[in-house]
């Protein structure tokens, strides 16, 4: 495999409306990033992914951009970017911006426009489609925030299509001169020295070439967009385009959001130039789902967790590299989806940090997955921000469940849970604001924060910093950039193990997720012959060795081990 500058880095996502806040407001900022770059380089991450800033309604919180050229003035100004830019390359660092083109807002000049002459230029940038005057839609495509995917243009006779919410109108791809408009934007965001993008919800920009129903999957009538998406053909040609026309100029830094692409189509998206650098790894998120609504999802266990980490890595082999999570602003806070109540402990989220982390990959760490973040309890509906948890909320509720009974479905699935203030200290409000947060922190920040953390040498994000500070050591950067992934054969139940292998080195990685004390035998090196112990790169406190042919893990114990003969 080609190598790349960016294999061996870490990255950080910063949601920024939750992350710091500069001046009292409530809500987080750009010089409010600025003042922590300092805790980012001292963490020891690279790259720095921020969700949208772009100007934005902020319906969908900034995955409405109503002007791809301007930060939104809650976040500060184009001039704030450009320090954070210059000050974040100075420390030796680069930052992403996030790539939102399969919708834009309906406050975009674009829509607007369209509203206004739906036949003209900017009516061919949508997807517009006659009213019908018996009331009877397009296609009966349910939308993924809930409710049909087409609503009124304003002021005319036509409906737009929002495979989103409807304060997200689908842009539509099969237009050159949007393809291009598109293209001009990352362009120009590149000339202001970004490294590249993460790249929001992109399978969905390619349509079916005839619109159409589908069987009705819910008692709504409409059938899930999944099933659109699996019948439309001829992405590629798209995604190729961009990467030769936008980013290869650059050589920008690309990562997508890919979550259903076709059978067999790694190679394409991810393999030698392919249309991007990397892609989520989202078999964890994916997991579990189900089409009646998240009240029906199947929890992840830790042997189902391994499951899916494994299956990714087999099915992604040497074609390229994954990029790497267990929480992201979509998601619950990995501490609290994958560890359950009873091991949920400052030990089990070490070594949950651990086996994600020294996969073959990109490791991404989402703001407070550091620290140890949690779920917050959700006590009420209207508490809510997420239009996803509000729909999901009522899906739950029509399907039969007490209020009671939603409103856990929703505690332990809300996307609001991966965007409470960041928890930097035991003063009111987390120390994220001076002011009233928009949205409330997790009242567990007394316990939970980086002041608390900082400097203990026992604590999740010590251990953090340990992990990058291992991963990046230039004795065995090699192996856990490069090396094979091989499962460990003898994993039981609770227990999460693999080997990093390259030609000079074997180094074991293993978790046990339980409160019982494990041993796994040690597996055979490449000449044959037993490994009968080896070298504790990394514990996690608990006790941990290897001898005897054998890695003995107290309860909750991780333990990175170079395999000795
Ligand atoms: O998420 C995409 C998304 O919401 C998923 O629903 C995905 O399309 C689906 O699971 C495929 O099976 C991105 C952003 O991360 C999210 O915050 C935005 O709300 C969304 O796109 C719209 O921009
Ligand atoms: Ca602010």
């Amino acid at each position: 495999m080609e190598k790349k500058w960016w294999h061996d880095k870490v990255a950080y996502q910063i949601y920024p409306k939750s992350f710091m806040d500069s001046n009292g407001d409530g809500i987080g900022d750009l010089q409010g990033i600025i003042s922590r770059l300092d805790y980012l380089k001292d963490l020891g991450v690279d790259i720095l992914w921020l969700s949208p800033i772009y100007k934005s309604p902020l319906a969908d919180e900034g995955y409405d951009i109503s002007d791809y050229y301007a930060i939104d003035p809650r976040f500060g100004s184009m001039q704030d970017m450009e320090e954070l830019i210059a000050e974040a390359k100075k420390r030796g660092m680069t930052v992403l911006m996030d790539l939102v083109v399969n919708h834009c807002s309906d406050e975009h000049e674009w829509f607007k426009k369209a509203c206004e002459d739906p036949d003209g230029q900017y009516g061919k940038y949508f997807y517009l489609r006659d009213k019908d005057p018996e009331g009877k839609l397009p296609t009966n495509w349910r939308s993924y925030f809930g409710g049909p995917c087409w609503d009124e243009l304003p002021g005319t006779d036509k409906l737009y299509l929002h495979v989103f919410h409807r304060k997200q109108p689908d842009l539509n791809w099969e237009n050159p001169q949007l393809r291009e408009e598109v293209y001009k934007n990352i362009r120009w965001w590149m000339e202001k020295g970004i490294g590249g993008f993460r790249i929001d919800a992109i399978i969905n920009i390619k349509k079916p070439a005839v619109f159409h129903d589908y069987p009705a999957d819910r008692d709504d009538g409409l059938s899930s967009v999944d099933n659109m998406l699996m019948e439309a053909e001829g992405i590629g040609e798209f995604l190729g385009e961009m990467r030769d026309k936008a980013f290869a100029p650059y050589d920008a830094f690309t990562v997508g959001e890919v979550f259903n692409e076709k059978e067999g189509d790694l190679p394409l998206f991810i393999g030698e130039n392919g249309y991007f650098s990397t892609m989520f790894d989202f078999s964890v998120e994916l997991y579990g789902r189900s089409g009646k609504g998240w009240f029906d999802m199947k929890r992840i266990d830790i042997d189902a967790f391994r499951n899916c980490m494994f299956g990714a890595h087999e099915k992604i082999g040497d074609i390229g590299f994954y990029s790497t999570i267990i929480e992201n602003h979509d998601e619950p806070r990995g501490a609290s989806r994958l560890l359950s109540d009873e091991i949920r402990c400052d030990a089990s989220k070490k070594a949950l940090a651990a086996v994600y982390f020294l996969r073959r990959g990109l490791p991404f760490i989402y703001q407070g997955q550091e620290i140890g973040m949690e779920n917050k309890k959700i006590r009420s509906v209207q508490e809510l921000d997420d239009i996803s948890s509000i729909d999901s909320y009522e899906v739950a509720r029509r399907a039969g469940l007490t209020n009671e009974e939603a409103l856990e479905t929703i505690t332990f699935h809300s996307r609001d849970n991966a965007r409470t203030p960041m928890q930097w200290s035991d003063e009111e409000h987390a120390g994220f604001t001076t002011g009233d947060p928009w949205l409330r922190e997790n009242p567990n920040y007394r316990q939970i924060n980086v002041q608390e953390q900082l400097g203990r040498e026992d604590s999740v994000l010590s251990y953090y910093k340990k992990l990058i500070a291992l991963r990046k050591d230039p004795a065995y950067k090699d192996t856990f950039v490069y090396g094979d992934f091989v499962p460990a054969e003898d994993c039981g139940h609770n227990v999460i193990a693999y080997l990093r292998k390259s030609k000079e080195q074997t180094i074991l990685v293993a978790g046990n997720f339980g409160a019982q004390d494990v041993s796994l035998k040690l597996p055979r090196g490449a000449d044959g012959s037993a490994f009968k112990g080896g070298k504790l790169l990394l514990d996690n406190g608990k006790e941990a060795y290897a001898e005897d042919g054998r890695l003995h893990l107290a309860g909750f114990a991780a333990a990175v081990v170079l395999l000795e003969a």
